[in-house]
């Protein structure tokens, strides 16, 4: 096309798919026969992310030029009134994904060159050992070093704990919205905290120093449990402790930041900068969890890594199997870029999402490496995608002893 010339939006649609579980895919048309596709997933709430497109979002769509990704991003977000949720930035990630899909395209380039380029020569990932107590857990750190991860987070079953977070059946393929209503987990910090230094105690022991450790700690400490468990930590050089504490009070990681040297990671739950601006600017964290399926897309992300660099906090996107192929491939064009990326989160998809959604990134040796397709590389297969209806599905919930109900 033409420099100047107008790429109007024709058409635009949710597609909804549960191959194994649930993703919501936007599809963008244009007058010139251009496409480009966006992820909209938003574990449990999947539906709600179809209406705000389709009821609310698309209506205002049509007939634009998609091109303005920058005017059309402020156009849903200011013009939203009540913005910032969880629901409405998920929507609007869509849009922006598909729409910068759409302008790579357009130019004939992949993504990361359009963002301004390389930066590196592969994204280091990270994966997800996980046992039922100690011994299954350091067997399975070993399967992923012999896989070639750099990195792996490690999470384990713990003794008197019926169930915990980031333990699975299928090994490879983690699943954590496993049931049509909330299962019901039971929880006790004081168990978790005398356990998880053991855990990376034996890890340290089995395989020495060359590999990164990680655990998440998922929302379920207080600030003070949080520093104690992060001092306790120190000993086996962990390369982040996730989401130790709910972060809706940014000044919590304070004091957590005052008793330990273990780098901190948090965010996967926000949905803007300014849910972690504080995080940012006081340098109370390392690594920022944030991603772009649910932080309103490439556009803000980019914004966040930006503020990011200036306080010495490089990103950790979240990468788990409900972020659809569609984020996880612009993620990796985005840490291909990004001057301050830390690492990228990456959990394996079923080869039958791999198969509704063909790709051109690859995992080698603990990196995962975009193609050089024009756009962000990831594609759905509608006809494929029609074979998987939509299926009910919620994360567990999770109480604690007394029936007190707690975080998951
Ligand atoms: O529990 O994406 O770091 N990864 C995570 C994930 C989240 C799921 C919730 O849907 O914490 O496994
Ligand atoms: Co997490």
């Amino acid at each position: 096309m033409a420099a100047g010339e107008t790429l109007k939006i024709v058409a635009a649609e949710a597609i909804v798919c549960s191959p194994g579980r649930n993703f919501v895919t936007l599809k963008i048309s244009t007058d010139q026969g251009l496409t480009g596709i966006g992820d909209a997933t938003l574990n449990g709430r999947e539906k709600a992310v179809v209406s705000c497109l389709e009821d609310h979002l698309i209506p205002c769509l049509i007939g634009r030029d998609a091109q303005q990704i920058e005017d059309l991003w402020q156009y849903f977000y200011r013009g939203a009134y009540w913005r910032r949720g969880s629901i409405g930035m998920t929507a609007l990630a869509a849009i922006d994904v598909a729409l910068w899909d759409i302008k790579a395209k357009a130019a004939g380039m992949p993504l990361y060159q359009l963002l301004g380029g390389r930066s590196r020569d592969g994204v280091m990932v990270y994966g997800h050992a996980n046992g039922a107590d100690i011994a299954e857990t350091v067997d399975e750190a070993g399967r992923y070093i012999d896989m070639g991860y750099k990195a792996i987070r490690a999470q384990s079953g713990v003794p008197g704990l019926d169930s915990t977070y980031g333990v699975s059946g299928d090994k490879l393929f983690y699943e954590p919205a496993d049931a049509g209503l909330p299962t019901e987990n039971r929880w006790s910090t004081e168990k978790y905290l005398v356990f998880v230094p053991q855990l990376f105690d034996a890890l340290r022991e089995q395989y020495g120093d060359e590999h990164h450790l990680l655990h998440d700690a998922h929302h379920r400490l207080t600030p003070i449990e949080a520093a104690r468990l992060g001092k306790s930590l120190e000993p086996f050089r962990l390369f982040w402790l996730e989401d130790a504490v709910t972060a809706e009070l940014q000044e919590s990681f304070r004091l957590i930041r005052q008793h330990t040297v273990t780098p901190l990671a948090v965010g996967e739950v926000f949905a803007s900068i300014h849910d972690c601006q504080q995080l940012i600017t006081e340098q109370l964290i390392d690594y920022i969890r944030t991603t772009i399926v649910h932080g309103g897309g490439i556009s803000h992300l980019r914004r966040i890594a930006h503020l990011a660099e200036l306080y010495h906090v490089r990103t950790g996107f979240h990468g788990a199997t409900d972020l659809s192929p569609v984020t996880l491939g612009a993620a990796v064009h985005f840490d291909t870029w990004v001057p301050n990326f830390g690492i990228q989160e990456y959990m394996r998809h079923t080869p039958e999402t791999d198969e509704v959604f063909p790709h051109d990134y690859e995992f080698s040796d603990g990196y995962l490496r975009t193609g050089d397709k024009p756009g962000h590389g990831v594609e759905i297969d509608e006809k494929l995608a029609g074979k998987y209806p939509y299926k009910r599905a919620y994360l567990p919930v999770n109480r604690l002893a007394d029936g007190t109900m707690f975080n998951w």
